[in-house]
């Protein structure tokens, strides 16, 4: 400011004048600044919950190993996601081959318990089944009760009637993906399932080559940690 004042009188103008200038060019400057931080700031506030996300996040695993651990596990996880297999042990009789869900044949009745996996989801589930069906009509009563397991698999509690088509898509806890490619068979007392899930192995890919930015599942870490504050905030996804 000084110099300034210096320099204005040496040329002979008058104090006020350049004084007034010099304000007022600070003025514009600080005018523009607070307009700029206000955008920033408005643009960071339009999802709070994310900028927490992101703060909890780094609380919960600082630094760049702890980091690489999550991302390993959750890739981990992704890829037994694949998978969903269980033997069943109970009374009834059926079969069915899932080629996605506009291809399936298959009728059935049972009643049992499985052990097994759904996903990264482990231990035993109680089920009751009625299905029948044929190409995309594909028709199924389906009631599961976990009973012992990881606790993933307490989100696996689940009952449906309706064509298997119908199915809400996205959730892990339906009976399967519209994609997913598998067969089952159960006689008398005994039985067992396995199927694969496409959609889990696009998840798993998409999560490894682009390093976890990509979860298509909103199964990571990271993904889950978001899904509860915003549950928390009561703002859904
Ligand atoms: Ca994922």
């Amino acid at each position: 400011m000084k110099p300034q004042l210096e320099f204005a009188m040496s040329n002979g103008r008058g104090i006020g004048m350049v004084e007034g200038r010099t304000m007022g060019t600070k003025g514009f400057a600080f005018l523009v600044g607070t307009l700029a931080a206000g955008a920033l700031l408005s643009g960071c506030a339009s999802d709070p919950v994310r900028t927490e996300v992101d703060r909890e996040y780094d609380e919960q695993h600082p630094g760049f190993m702890n980091k690489t651990g999550v991302w390993f596990a959750d890739r981990g996880l992704d890829l037994v996601d694949v998978i969903l297999l269980d033997v069943q042990f109970g009374r009834g009789f059926g079969v069915n081959v899932t080629a996605t869900e506009y291809l399936q044949a298959g009728i059935g009745w049972w009643d049992g318990t499985s052990l097994g996996g759904r996903g990264r989801a482990w231990g035993m589930w109680d089920e009751t089944m009625v299905h029948r069906g044929l190409g995309p009509f594909y028709w199924i009563e389906i009631e599961r009760t976990p009973t012992w397991g990881t606790t993933t698999l307490w989100d696996h509690e689940y009952r449906y009637t309706g064509w298997d088509l119908f199915e809400e898509n996205g959730n892990k806890a339906i009976d399967h993906d519209w994609a997913d490619v598998g067969l089952s068979a159960q006689l008398l007392a005994i039985g067992a399932r396995v199927a694969v899930s496409p959609i889990e192995a696009v998840d798993f890919v998409a999560g490894t080559i682009t390093l976890g930015v990509v979860d298509i599942r909103d199964d990571d870490t990271r993904s889950e940690l978001e899904k509860e504050l915003r549950e928390e905030k009561g703002l859904g996804r």
